[in-house]
Order: structure tokens, then C-alpha cells, then sequence
């Protein structure tokens, strides 16, 4: 299938790359990886994603050629005429936001390269797997089928940022041996500086986007005997710290960082209802979890919206919890509250019935 894919690339002159609403640095990375590799091999490229990157990746090569979808002639035409559509980092249209339904409709081949589970079947060409670290590790083998003597800083340097940020800097259990060659090749092409990519992707924090951590830290509680941890973000710690929510980003981890918790969700107040991120450690999958919201993912890290309050998401998503992840009996769940007990015997009673 790799052949194919860099069979269809390399006939191609024009390209279109989009990837998933709310981009996150192995969106942002590999597409810019892609893009500027692909103008390398003097290909006519356009960018296009419904939402805007997240400010600690603007800095990246190419990311000012990324443009937001507007749905305007020029853009509905290149998309419609492209040679190739690629969609990166996510396998469903919903995901591609707005540039959604002109991507799957155009004539091109359209390619997925994506880890995530549960893929759609509207693409021609795929390259996935969901044991890959990120997007970014399964483009650098195209780039190896294809020509590695291409890749330099601009092509190295997105997608060894896409594949550290989707690694938590390399420490996640998909991290291999194999992972870790493709970044010795992508320094040394690239001439990467590694301490000035990290500084330039995590130490740009503001001053709000701390004070809003503290506010959610205090939130904090642990359930099951300590397997579960949750904390929340509030429309109103959002509006009291004014930070933006996209700071929240990566929130979720100091709660996985606590000895003993297997799964950390966050729970998102937003206008239209809850948004919730699920991660895990080790074996402990969560995208059913999630899917059972309607969501999805990865096995370790997914995600999920439940329309209604904050305080109602909470409790169902606490209370299903032994449906997917191996916990405790209720006896020795010390630490679920008598509301989240009552509310847990009434759940199990009625599938009783
Ligand atoms: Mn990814």
C-alpha cells in the first residue's frame, strides 16, 4: 500500500492536505512535514483546515501557508481539481470540521494517514495503523519509500515536533527503537537543535494559562481507590483566569502523573455541554469508553461530548466507569461519593432489569 501511495504522490501535481478540527502538533507537524516535503518534489500544494494552529506552533516552517477553510471559489476549485486529497490525523470526515464534506466529495485520490482507531471507508488509498506513535511516524515511512535525501529542516523539523508532542516527549508505551532511529535521521538531516524545539513547543505558557492549571488542579478528586482521577474546567475558571481553552492543553497529564491513577478524564464545561478527555495508562484502553459517548480516539488517549451539564456528564462518565476499565468492586470503593454510589446502583439495577 506504501508504493501506491507514493506512486499516487509522485504522478500528482496538485495536492491538498488537511487534518482534524482543534489541531494539535502532530496535526500541524505532519502536515507541514507533508506540505513542505511534497513542495520539495515540485508539487502545487494548498493547506487547508477549518481551525487555526494553536499559538506554540506558528513558529514552524510553512505554518503561515496553512490557510482556514472559508469555502471561497478558489479553495472549493483547488480541492476539486487536486490530483491527491490527503487527510492526516484523523479517519472520519466529522473530524475535518468544515473542509469535511468538499474532501471526501472531491474526484482526487484520497489518501489517509492516520493511527487512530475505527477508520471510515471513503478513502482510496490508506497507510494506518493504530499502534503508531503519531501521523508524523507513519509519514516518514512514505518519505522513505519515497526519497529521504529530501527531508531538511523544514521537513524535519514539523514532524520531529508532531512526533514529540503526540509521545509526551517520547515516554509514552508506543515509543519504540524503530521511533527513535527515524529522530536520529530527522536531526541529523534537519540540523535540529532539540532543547530549542522543546523550549519553543512547551515553555511559551502565559501567566493566565498557569493560573487557570492551579484552579483546575484544585478540582482534583480520585475515585475507585484511586484508579480514576478527574478534574474539571469551568466556563467560569475559563472567564476568572482568562485564559483560553486551548491552554488546557496537556492538563489532563499531571493527573495521570499521579502514582496508582490508571485513567485521568477532564471534563470541559462548554455552551452546548461537556466535552471529556479520556487518558491512560499501559493496557487500560478507554476509546470504548469514549465511543460510548459517541467519541473516539486512540486506546490511551480519546475523547468524547456529552450534550447537558457538566455536573450530569460527570456522573455518568464516573459511574459507567467499571464497564471499561478493570477496577475495584464497589465495597472497597472508598473514595466514590454516596451521590456517585446512589447514582451507580441505580445504573446497575436498572440493566439489571
Ligand atoms: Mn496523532
Amino acid at each position: 500500500m506504501s508504493e501506491a501511495i507514493v506512486s499516487a504522490l509522485r504522478k500528482a501535481r496538485r495536492i491538498v492536505i488537511s487534518t482534524h478540527t482543534r489541531p494539535d502538533g502532530d496535526a500541524i507537524g505532519s502536515q507541514l512535514a507533508l506540505g513542505n516535503y511534497l513542495k520539495r518534489q515540485g508539487k502545487e500544494v494548498m493547506m487547508l483546515n477549518q481551525d487555526p494552529s494553536p499559538y506554540n506552533l506558528e513558529w514552524m516552517p510553512g505554518a503561515d501557508h496553512i490557510e482556514l477553510y472559508d469555502g471561497s471559489l478558489r479553495q472549493v476549485e483547488f480541492i476539486a481539481h487536486a490530483d491527491v486529497a490527503m487527510i492526516l490525523d484523523t479517519n472520519v470526515q466529522e473530524r475535518l470540521g468544515t473542509v469535511g464534506k468538499q474532501m471526501r466529495d472531491t474526484t482526487a485520490t484520497k489518501i489517509l494517514v492516520d493511527h487512530h482507531t475505527d477508520a471510515e471507508n471513503w478513502f482510496d488509498l490508506t497507510w494506518k495503523r493504530e499502534s503508531a506513535s503519531s501521523t508524523a511516524e507513519l509519514l516518514f515511512e512514505l518519505f522513505e519509500q519515497w526519497d529521504l535525501d529530501v527531508i531538511d529542516y523544514d521537513v524535519a523539523a514539523p514532524l520531529y515536533v508532531a512526533m514529540m508532542t503526540d509521545t509526551g516527549s517520547f515516554r509514552f508505551s508506543n515509543v519504540t527503537a524503530t521511533l527513535h532511529r527515524m529522530v536520529a535521521e530527522l536531526l541529523d538531516r534537519g540540523h535540529i537543535d532539540t532543547s530549542v524545539l522543546h523550549a519553543e513547543v512547551y515553555d511559551k505558557k502565559s501567566i493566565e494559562g498557569i493560573k487557570l492549571l492551579s484552579s483546575v488542579l484544585s478540582s482534583i478528586e480520585l475515585h475507585y481507590d484511586g484508579r480514576i482521577g478527574t478534574v474539571v474546567v469551568t466556563r467560569r475558571m475559563l472567564s476568572d483566569s482568562r485564559a483560553s481553552v486551548e491552554e488546557t492543553d496537556g492538563f489532563v497529564n499531571q493527573v495521570l502523573s499521579i502514582e496508582g491513577v490508571l485513567v485521568a478524564l477532564i471534563f470541559t464545561e462548554t455552551e452546548r455541554g461537556t466535552k471529556i478527555s479520556f487518558r491512560s495508562k499501559g493496557e487500560n484502553h478507554v476509546h470504548k469508553w469514549a465511543q460510548s459517548y459517541g467519541g473516539g480516539g486512540h486506546r490511551n488517549a480519546s475523547g468524547a461530548f456529552i450534550v447537558g451539564t457538566l455536573d450530569n456528564a460527570f456522573r455518568k462518565a464516573i459511574a459507567s466507569a467499571p464497564h471499561f476499565i478493570d477496577l475495584p468492586t464497589l465495597e472497597t470503593s472508598s473514595e466514590l461519593s454516596d451521590e456517585d454510589a446512589a447514582y451507580l446502583n441505580s445504573l446497575m439495577n436498572s440493566q439489571n432489569n
